[in-house]
């Protein structure tokens, strides 16, 4: 092919690139298509080869007009990338957001009542002197019922009414566990209030296979049952109200003696002979149980049971708020519906 020919070849390939180029509506695109021209196989190259057959003199000439045309499609490319960017900022500067908008808020959360009421309680306590004590939830037979002289053949026991993982091992079925750990572990005075999930095997309204205890216990030289009174009373006027008695009715529960469940005065209506969902209309409602601590314990857990004397006692929370919020049924407590959660 004469030189003139493949130079006015070369120039033909140069426009066309310029035409194409308008059309890359990327860099990538335009990357593309420089390769299509410039790259190893592409158009122009292929050209250049023929380059070789030619004489010095008209090398020089197509080297030239080659030099040209590779100028003009970076050139362009150039030009294009431009373009594109200055459309992408421009589109940019087109977009608006409206900085008046009211932001989404985030609703606070907020400790679940049953947290709250556990934390209350404990606060309760601690005014009085009462430490914290913990325990594991999955506990053994020795530290649930042996140490609390629960016979054998106590109904307490019973697959019924307690969880068993295996002969020997319990979930919990109260805090109480956690008190003979302390007793263990030191010598009077003390003053501890166990707070934690319990389990039993129950459920309906009021029950719950899972729920919350607050146990209490004092034991030091010269505790007396007035002294049980006292601290209940002083929970109940703290946490129900001031001015709201209390009665003990006699009870059995086996590691107590004497034992006696813990009514208070029905916070809710005028007293006895009213109409009233709480007490039903007897003006009182049970809140604890509870008694003098039976010295077959402390010889459970080397206490001197002739120098020592205490009490002990046991709430539910979930009752103690289910009272105090007026909550219908105690599966509202764990269901974690925020229609309920949220009221308090
Ligand atoms: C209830 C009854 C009660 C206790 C818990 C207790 C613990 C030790 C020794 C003696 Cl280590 N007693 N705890 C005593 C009486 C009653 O709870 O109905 N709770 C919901």
């Amino acid at each position: 092919m004469a030189t003139s020919d493949l130079v006015s070849k070369l120039e033909a390939l140069g426009a066309e690139f310029g035409a194409q180029a308008g059309t890359c509506a990327s860099e990538q695109d335009i990357r593309a298509l420089q390769a299509r021209f410039l790259g190893k196989k592409g158009s122009v190259s292929q050209l250049m080869k023929q380059m070789g057959a030619l004489a010095p003199e008209e090398r020089r000439a197509l080297g030239a007009a080659f030099n040209r045309v590779k100028e003009s499609i970076e050139g362009e490319v150039g030009r294009r990338l431009g373009e594109l960017g200055s459309a992408a900022a421009a589109a940019d500067l087109e977009r608006s957001i409206d900085v008046t908008l009211p932001g989404r808020s985030v609703p606070p959360g907020r400790l679940h009542l049953l947290t709250q009421i556990r934390e209350q309680a404990v606060a309760i306590f601690a005014e009085l002197g009462f430490e914290v004590a913990e325990g594991p939830q999955i506990d053994t037979d020795f530290h649930c019922f042996e140490a609390l002289a629960i016979p054998k053949d106590h109904p307490a026991r019973d697959m019924q009414d307690t969880f068993y993982v295996s002969d020997e091992v319990v979930l919990r079925p109260h805090t109480s566990p956690v008190q003979i750990r302390v007793m263990q572990s030191r010598q009077p005075p003390v003053r501890v209030v166990a707070p934690g999930v319990v389990y039993r095997r129950d459920d309906d309204a009021t029950h719950s296979p899972m729920f919350t205890q607050i146990e209490g216990l004092l034991v030091d030289e010269g505790v007396r049952f007035s002294d049980l009174k006292g601290v209940l009373l002083h929970f109940v006027h703290r946490y129900f109200g001031p001015g709201l008695d209390i009665r003990f009715r006699p009870s059995y529960f086996p590691f107590v003696e004497p034992g006696a469940e813990v009514d208070m005065q029905c916070a809710f209506c005028a007293g006895p002979g009213s109409v009233c969902r709480v007490c039903k209309g007897t003006g009182w409602v049970e809140i604890a149980g509870s008694g003098m601590v039976d010295p077959e314990v402390f010889r459970q857990v080397g206490y001197d049971a002739e120098r020592y004397t205490g009490f002990a006692f046991g709430m539910g929370l979930e009752r103690v708020a289910m009272l105090r919020h007026g909550v219908g049924d105690i599966k509202f407590f764990y269901e974690g519906d925020l229609r309920f959660l949220a009221q308090f």
